[in-house]
């Protein structure tokens, strides 16, 4: 005992008494107290290194910095639990078995991530291939491919604004004057034959994708280009939805490639029932691509085949808003109805996906005359409108049964994006009558970019990602570069004391967006890219590194150079169809790359539906006169698919009766 003191004295009425029997006792607590703490410590630090995010640091200062930053940054998240799993939320009425790491993931993220997983190991050294003279391609079986005409009776539409279409006789439009069925697009009047043969490497592009899907995948989702075989693991799955024929039909017809849109026709009139698909489809996904392209080219032709099956998809989808707030689930099975959210997300909706289904859903009432899809959406936007938004930002997680925000994270990037794009659009598709959507948009984009516009030390401006009110993470997602385009729109479409500010971001973003590219060795941009140090517009972890064929930069170039005329946007996207023909282009179609930084990357062996959808069609029109889909009379929804101008346009073709209840034909009003 001798040189041990007491570490504390205990009093017995008023009196201090030594306690020498207690002392040992308490000695060997401490050190059981030290060795539980000490296990504790070791085991929390342990998992934070091997949290996926640090483990791909390139050293232990770079995870110790990281560790060090993300308590820094995870604010009030730290004390606050996350979201709800859907097995603890009670009476949380979702009907569904969750698959982890399935088609239940992240669809802007985790989906593209799986896809990249098949071919991760395969050898490097794509070669580039020649490309092959498809004048002479093979066809598909007679009974897939083309065939009769439509016989639906076809306008005449011209797609140019009036005065360009003047000088082009309707009769030299079409493809087959005696069937006067589908009309060619307005024929690019530019003379320059430097952009013609621009535009025409494009058309060639989209032939190219468009035939080795035929060849290898007609009638399924999507391509494996490099294994010239169909993908069935795409965000909707293995059943033959034909996502990529639905997607880029618009494409074809605008390029006028009329016989492959006739193809696309015929496959859809007799292939396409979505009520058969067992699976989990995407609300949101669904109606971007397929709601949305067949409502384009509805537009486009007047074929009624295209509005009455938009009308199926979107019916289909209809019983995922059977929520207490009308905000609809993530996901449904349309042949048994099931509804279920993403189990990433807990009980939780996302925003861009409950907010992106305006355009679709407004459109298609009018033209059908059933008030039941606007019903819907309005009554999102009512819920949107009223909540009240911390720090006048939006999260990007809402819970459809409580109608409270869930995880306080915005994004224009993943999970917010289009919604604030539909927000600017809603208006400019009404002919600037939901005047709403606009006040919301402004209100909106004047908190996001107090909040989230940061200048990198070398003068790049980008959009940061913010949680709790604070900088989250110093990255900009691939995703967000369409925020460019967004905020030139927003800019020339209404005078206010934002407009200036709005092309001023619109430029900067889109330039570096651009240096998110150039500062690649394939002249592509990544998945995500980061300002952290010396690094500026550079991707730093592997799953950030990808190349997905996405469009948003190039959509962004396309809407700059329609409204500012500046030369370097067509010279941007020229570098950027040189670089997808010299890496991703392969004999059986387009792939995207697993690492952007390698001058020989390795393909995904993927060709998504929106390479066909948007990639190809945005660089199209770069190239094409401003008279093809002129802005004053289209508006593209966020899958490119174009929508006319309610009121302006005359091919917005609204239905004469308005239909108040849903499918009810005989209530009509
Ligand atoms: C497209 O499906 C749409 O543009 C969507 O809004 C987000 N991302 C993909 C393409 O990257």
């Amino acid at each position: 005992m001798t040189g041990i003191l007491p570490s504390y004295q205990r009093f017995v009425n008023g009196v201090p008494v030594p306690s020498i029997s207690r002392r040992s006792f308490r000695l060997r607590e401490k050190y059981l107290i030290i060795s539980v703490l000490l296990t504790f410590a070791i085991v929390w630090l342990g998992a934070l290194f091997y949290l996926p995010e640090f483990k791909s640091s390139t050293s232990v200062n770079d995870s110790v910095y990281n560790v060090y930053k993300r308590i820094q940054k995870a604010g009030p998240e730290l004390l606050m639990p996350p979201p709800l799993a859907q097995n603890e939320v009670g009476d949380f009425p979702v009907v569904g078995i969750v698959r982890h790491g399935e088609e239940g993931d992240d669809p802007h993220v985790v989906e593209d991530r799986n896809r990249l997983r098949a071919k991760i190991d395969e050898e490097m050294g794509m070669k580039v291939l020649e490309r092959p003279q498809f004048d002479a391609a093979p066809s598909i079986s007679s009974s897939k491919g083309p065939s009769k005409p439509p016989v639906n009776a076809i306008e005449e539409p011209v797609l140019g604004n009036n005065a360009a279409n003047k000088d082009i006789p309707v009769s030299d439009l079409k493809v087959d004057g005696s069937l006067k069925q589908y009309v060619v697009p307005v024929i690019n009047p530019s003379t320059d034959p430097d952009i013609i043969q621009k535009r025409d490497t494009v058309k060639e592009m989209m032939r190219h994708a468009w035939n080795n899907y035929k060849l290898y995948a007609w009638g399924k989702n999507e391509l494996k280009p490099m294994s010239k075989r169909a993908h069935l693991t795409s965000v909707f799955g293995g059943g033959d939805l034909g996502a990529t024929i639905v997607d880029g039909m618009d494409t074809l017809y605008i390029m006028g490639l009329i016989d492959e849109f006739r193809e696309g026709r015929d496959w859809i009139a007799e292939h396409f029932h979505i009520n058969e698909i067992d699976s989990d489809l995407s609300v949101f996904e669904t109606t971007i691509r397929f709601v949305g392209g067949l409502l384009s080219c509805y537009a486009l032709t007047g074929d009624s085949l295209f509005r009455d099956k938009a009308a199926e998809v979107a019916d289909a989808l209809l019983p995922a808003f059977d929520t207490p707030t009308g905000l609809p689930y993530a996901l449904i099975n349309p042949s048994n109805k099931a509804n279920r959210q993403y189990h990433w997300a807990g009980a939780n909706s996302i925003l861009s996906e409950v907010g992106t289904l305006h355009m679709e859903f407004t459109y298609l009432s009018d033209v059908t005359g059933k008030d039941v899809y606007r019903q819907k959406v309005d009554r999102i936007r009512e819920v949107l409108h009223n909540i009240q938004k911390p720090d006048g930002l939006y999260p990007n997680y809402i819970n459809p049964r409580t109608g409270q925000w869930g995880q306080r994270h915005t994004s224009l990037g993943a999970l917010g994006d289009s919604f604030y794009e539909y927000l600017l659009k809603a208006w400019m598709v009404s002919n600037n009558e939901d005047e709403q959507a606009r006040v919301m948009f402004d209100e909106a984009m004047q908190a996001a970019l107090d909040k989230m516009l940061r200048i990198s030390p070398s003068g790049l401006a980008y959009l940061a990602e913010v949680k709790y009110g604070r900088i989250f993470e110093e990255k900009m997602d691939h995703l967000s570069c369409f925020a460019g385009g967004m905020f030139a729109l927003a800019s020339t479409t209404l005078q206010n004391s934002l407009s200036e500010r709005y092309m001023d971001v619109a430029r900067k973003l889109t330039h570096t967006c651009h240096e998110s590219y150039d500062r690649s060795e394939t002249k592509l941009g990544p998945e995500a890219f980061r300002f952290s140090g010396a690094v500026e517009a550079r991707a730093m972890k592997s799953n950030e590194k990808m190349y997905l064929l996405r469009p948003e930069t190039f959509e962004s170039y396309f809407i700059m150079w329609r409204l500012t005329k500046d030369q370097k946007y067509r010279d941007w996207g020229w570098e950027a169809v040189q670089a997808l023909e010299k890496h991703c282009r392969v004999e059986g179609g387009y792939t995207g790359l697993v690492n952007v930084y390698h001058s020989a990357p390795q393909g995904d062996d993927v060709q998504q539906s929106f390479f066909l959808a948007e990639t190809l069609k945005y660089l199209y029109l770069l190239f094409s006169d401003d008279s093809l889909l002129h802005l004053d009379e289209w508006v593209f929804n966020t899958e490119a698919h174009p929508f006319p101008i309610k009121g302006k346009n005359p091919l917005y073709r609204s239905a004469n009766k308005l239909i108040a209840n849903s499918g009810n034909e005989d209530n009509q009003v």
